[in-house]
């Protein structure tokens, strides 16, 4: 997400959940697939006597952990928020106080609540009456309550909908900015918080700075390259503030595949993929991406294993396997799930030929003839008066340690300054000297806490442990929402009320973002010359880092005092709205519920919703829900398990779990194998296994396997003594065609299939 926050980022930790007093989980499996961090939970339970309530299609072994389990109809989960929200109200059990000094347009969000009566709530998610009543009961009678999230949420149409739900939730029940409350978002990879803060994403620089021009030139600036011969690498200037393709549609690019998904890039197509840490196989639709594999003139696979892209794909000529290190074999600052940075320290040398990920990108940069500039921005530093210049008597970096300190430097918009190598390093290094529930440091520690969770403002500060927290001081993490889109909406006042006061802040109430211009009205101080001369436009870009410390001084947060934002007036829903899943078990409810219209240029690529969900019944033909996850021996595409012999023999065989009522009727027995097709014409051969966790019109599918493709057994395409323990099909070639409207998210979490008897 482009402007995060709250999106993508947790806003406490795993180690706060200790302070619950109630855990609701929409569509994640912690039990499964953070089974580390799983162990918070279950310690609330037993010290803090915590409620714990799962929301999920299927009963999940997090579920089996639950006081209270809903078994949701996959992509409804909106519906399941607004008829807790319908309870709440109508009960007065809403935070009333934290609503109106905190909060922009919850009266649109009553408003919408009301239609969802629990009767109205039930027909469309599945869950009884009763269920829903005593859920929102619970949740709201046991503050604070935390609330997960992780895939079940994210992988649908409405995916950023859905995300923007459950804050409002907990907003309403006046439950951010607490230890034990907040939105607590699962994260998946190691480092997943840490490649999207740098900004592995195609509509935005590192730290969330978007594309547009000013972004472009304070980057410039801050690496120490001109601003023009950047520009000068694009067709024209205007792409510079253009998306990019996406992981999950780079395919619609590449000339030669058969799609009708217009594209817009600049008149020219894909020809070339570069691939350093993605399975490609765990992409929706792969019948396009084998096609598109196909069709490119070069595919380079950096993989400390094969990667099955390389099985899949019938090109002969320039597919290259570039054999990348591991973590282990590599050193450098990584960040944990809720914002925390640690220090990894390599293990071993790289083992044989191989190389880590950052040489594997300097040689590239070499070849590509611009090397010098790329690592330039190590080897500078911001002098006192605000300017930037190349340390005196550096000619070399080190790696990664100036790295981390360029990082530092440049982000600011989420409070990167703090996190220098050294900095970073101790905290790892004295990790036992923190407590377990707080984060906060003892001894030589004191007055910080683990891995600096960001914001950390400055090379002093403590760190924030929770979001939105006024009741500490800034200068310990405290900090009210942020100000981020103008001071009023249509003559509502867009900042927090006067009774909203950070702790030790010198200003009452409510504060806009700081910048050159409001400072000294706003902090009531009075710059000299030499200041003003120095002074970046607003935080973000200050270089000299003089904004930032003179909001320090005065106890607030550099990025306002703002209300949390329940309408967003610049998607295409202001509030979140249920829309039915373009692939509806109940087309009854999609005629009801539509999806958004097509949306040209998502991405560079044409999207359909509509023309998609109203094109046919899908259900008459595809009957059966499919929902696709994780199992706990493997990861992601799953190569690096499945050739562990110990890892690929809990599950040797790729397979399609549903229930035995199911399989009955199907006349498909435990262990037969089957067909299952999907509505766009693909069609996967795998084993079929009962399971009781599954509701009986559904079915479950990891999407860890892969090798096999439509029936087709590949795997002699893996070169000699490479083959993994355990091959099979790519769940991926049967997801549903679906896409999400602000992130592009496949659906890959319900969707339609139909099984049949192999
Ligand atoms: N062992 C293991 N651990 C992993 C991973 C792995 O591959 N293996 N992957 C890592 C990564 S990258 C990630 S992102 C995380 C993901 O972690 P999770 O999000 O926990 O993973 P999933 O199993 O994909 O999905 C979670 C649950 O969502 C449910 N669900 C599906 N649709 C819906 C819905 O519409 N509503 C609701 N309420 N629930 C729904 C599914 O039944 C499933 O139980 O795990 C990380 N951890
Ligand atoms: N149907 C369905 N599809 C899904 C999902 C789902 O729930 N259902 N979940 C989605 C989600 S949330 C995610 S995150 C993706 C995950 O899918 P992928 O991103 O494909 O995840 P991994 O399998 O972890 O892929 C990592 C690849 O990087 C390699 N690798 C490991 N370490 C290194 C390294 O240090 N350097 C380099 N260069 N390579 C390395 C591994 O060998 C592997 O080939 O799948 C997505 N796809
Ligand atoms: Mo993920």
């Amino acid at each position: 997400m482009a402007n995060t926050w709250g999106y993508g980022a947790m806003t406490n930790s795993m180690n706060d959940i200790q302070n619950s007093k109630a855990i609701i989980i929409f569509g994640a499996n912690p039990a499964v697939n953070h089974p580390v961090g799983f162990q918070h939970l279950l310690k609330a339970k037993e010290r803090n006597n915590a409620q714990l309530i799962v929301i999920d299609p299927r009963f999940t072994k997090t579920a089996a952990k639950a006081d209270y389990y809903a078994q949701i109809r996959p992509g409804t989960d909106i519906p399941f928020m607004y008829g807790m929200l319908n309870i709440i109200f109508k009960n007065g059990w809403e935070d009333k106080e934290f609503i109106d000094a905190r909060v922009y347009g919850m009266e649109d969000i009553r408003a919408e609540a009301a239609k969802w009566t629990p009767e109205v709530v039930a027909d469309v998610t599945g869950v009884s009456v009763e269920k829903l009543i005593q859920i929102t009961t619970v949740y709201a009678k046991n503050r604070p309550g935390t609330l997960i999230w992780a895939m079940g949420l994210t992988q649908h149409t409405i995916g950023t909908s859905n995300t923007r739900m459950a804050p409002i939730l907990q907003l309403a029940l006046g439950n951010m900015g607490k230890a034990g409350g907040g939105t607590n978002i699962l994260r998946g990879h190691d480092n997943v918080q840490g490649a999207t803060d740098m900004g592995c994403l195609s509509d935005s620089l590192p730290g969330y700075y978007g594309l547009a021009e000013g972004s472009w030139k304070y980057f410039a600036k801050s690496w120490g390259v001109d601003f023009e011969y950047l520009e000068k690498q694009f067709k024209d200037k205007s792409w510079m503030s253009k998306n990019g393709f996406t992981l999950a549609r780079w395919w619609a690019g590449v000339e030669g595949v058969k799609n009708d998904e217009a594209i817009e890039n600049a008149g020219t197509h894909l020809k070339a993929l570069v691939v350093l840490g993605n399975g490609i196989t765990s992409i929706a639709q792969q019948a396009k991406v084998k096609e598109a594999l196909d069709h490119l003139d070069l595919i380079v696979l950096a993989d400390p294993f094969v990667n099955e892209a390389a099985v899949l794909t019938d090109k002969k000529d320039n597919v290259f396997l570039l054999p990348a290190a591991t973590q282990f074999e590599t050193s450098g600052l990584v960040v944990a799930t809720n914002r925390s940075a640690q220090w990894r320290y390599k293990v071993v040398e790289p083992l044989y030929e191989s190389k880590p990920d950052q040489e594997i990108m300097f040689e590239l940069a070499k070849r590509l003839g611009f090397y010098d500039l790329y690592v330039k921005g190590m080897m500078m530093e911001e002098t006192k008066d605000g300017k930037l210049q190349m340390i005196p008597g550096k000619t070399t970096f080190i790696w990664p340690e100036d790295a981390c300190n360029e990082i530092a430097r440049i982000v600011k918009t989420i409070g990167l300054t703090g996190w220098t190598a050294e900095r970073v390093k101790k905290h790892t290094d004295n990790w036992h000297m923190f407590d377990e529930l707080t984060l906060e440091g003892t001894g030589p520690m004191k007055g910080e806490y683990y891995g600096l969770p960001w914001p950390c403002w400055t090379k002093t500060h403590s760190g924030s442990p929770n979001l939105y927290d006024t009741s500490k001081p800034v200068s310990m993490g405290g900090m009210g929402f942020r100000n981020n889109f103008g001071l009023e909406k249509d003559g509502v006042n867009l900042l927090a009320e006067k009774s909203v006061t950070v702790i030790g802040s010198k200003i009452q109430g409510g504060h806009a973002e700081i910048t050159k211009d409001n400072i000294e009205k706003v902090l009531g101080i009075t710059l000299s010359e030499e200041e003003k001369a120095m002074m970046g436009a607003n935080w973000k870009v200050d270089n000299s880092n003089l904004i930032v410390q003179k909001c320090m001084e005065a106890g607030i947060a550099p990025y306002g005092n703002a209300k949390a934002r329940a309408i967003v007036w610049n998607f295409p829903d202001k509030i979140p709205m249920h829309r039915e899943p373009l692939h509806s078990p109940r087309p009854d409810l999609a005629t009801k519920y539509p999806a958004y219209a097509d949306k040209a240029n998502h991405f560079r690529v044409m999207t359909k919703y509509i023309s998609v969900q109203s094109a046919k019944d899908y259900s008459k033909e595809f009957p059966v829900n499919l929902v696709t996850g994780r199992l706990v021996n493997l990861n992601g595409a799953g190569v690096e398990n499945r050739a562990s012999k110990y890892l690929a023999a809990l599950t040797p065989e790729m397979f399609i779990s549903f229930n035995p009522d199911l399989g009955a009727s199907l006349g498909v027995k435990d262990g037969d194998m089957v067909w299952v097709h999907s509505p766009e014409g693909t069609k996967i051969k795998v084993k079929a296994k009962y399971s009781h966790s599954v509701a009986p019109n559904m079915a479950f599918m990891p999407f860890h396997f892969a090798g096999h493709f439509q029936g087709e057994d590949r795997t002699a395409n893996f070169p000699a003594g490479t083959k993994p323990f355990a091959n099979g099909e790519s769940a991926n070639t049967v997801t549903n065609y679906g896409y999400d409207i602000i992130t592009q998210i496949p659906e890959t979490k319900g969707g339609l299939c139909r099984i049949e008897k192999a």
